[in-house]
């Protein structure tokens, strides 16, 4: 590698000060990490039962570390070689709707964990998988591959959406935890709901943000990065954290009972 190709990666690297954007990035990859960290170890001392659903908090986060990694460059190597990038120019579009494609249906995922014990059939693990693909698929059209159509595919993509709200405010996923008669099992299925419905709402939000679409002409300085990289930290670290908190809280209840 010659010196100036060198010295251009190293200059990649660089986060300018005041980069609220890239300062995200780099946050998001280390909680992330971190976060990783602490449910794989932490999985230890909870309930046999419980195992598994912090296996998958753990991955969750772990998945996003390494994409954080990815599109913390990209986002930095853009703005290295051309500081007027435009806010889409320098978003890593495909990073982030790869990550969201592995992680989001493995939040579902956890939802048919908790009430798998309680009657939940795999049918509904995948219907919720479904409608999350569909969800990121049509997302990801609407910002990267027809922007022309960005509105179309944003009400494809909130049909989605709707539906997993559904399911988890009224629809099975609802019932299964009213019916299963363990507070911790319902207590957990109560909070991650929330976030699907408070939490997961900040994202189309971000969607509606982006250039030339809904809200470009309020001409706000909000950034697409900045709003997708804050839902995720808040989303993926405090899902395991509900997870985690309720496993602890039961396994100790139980030990002493
Ligand atoms: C860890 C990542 C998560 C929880 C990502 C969730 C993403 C969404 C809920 C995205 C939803 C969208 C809409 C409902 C409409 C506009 C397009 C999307 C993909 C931003």
């Amino acid at each position: 590698m010659d010196t100036l190709n060198y010295i251009s990666t190293l200059l990649a690297d660089m986060l300018e000060a005041g980069d609220a954007v890239g300062f995200t990035f780099f946050t998001g990859y280390m909680s992330m990490f971190a976060a990783s960290v602490f449910f794989f170890f932490e999985r230890q001392q909870v309930d046999g039962k419980w195992k598994t659903s912090l296996l998958v908090s753990g991955l969750i986060t772990m998945i996003a570390a390494v994409h954080y990694y990815y599109m913390r460059s990209y986002y930095l190597g853009v703005m290295a070689e051309n500081p007027e990038a435009t806010m889409m120019e320098a978003s890593p579009t495909q990073f982030r709707y790869i990550d969201w494609t592995l992680t989001v249906p493995l939040m579902c995922v956890e939802f048919y964990l908790l009430l798998r014990p309680y009657g939940a059939k795999a049918g509904l693990m995948w219907r919720l998988i479904l409608a999350s693909v569909v969800m990121l698929v049509a997302g990801y059209i609407g910002e990267a591959i027809q922007p022309d159509q960005t509105i179309l595919w944003g009400i494809v993509s909130t049909a989605g959406y709707v539906y997993i709200v559904y399911e988890t405010i009224a629809g099975s996923v609802k019932k299964l935890a009213d019916a299963s008669d363990n507070p911790d099992v319902s207590r957990a299925v109560t909070l991650l709901r929330n976030f699907v419905v408070v939490g997961w709402a900040i994202y189309p939000i971000g969607y509606m943000l982006m250039d030339g679409n809904l809200m470009a002409s309020l001409n706000t300085s909000l950034n697409i990065d900045l709003i997708y990289n804050i839902g995720d930290a808040v989303n993926k670290i405090g899902f395991g954290l509900v997870v985690y908190s309720v496993a602890m809280n039961s396994t100790k209840r139980e030990a002493t009972a």
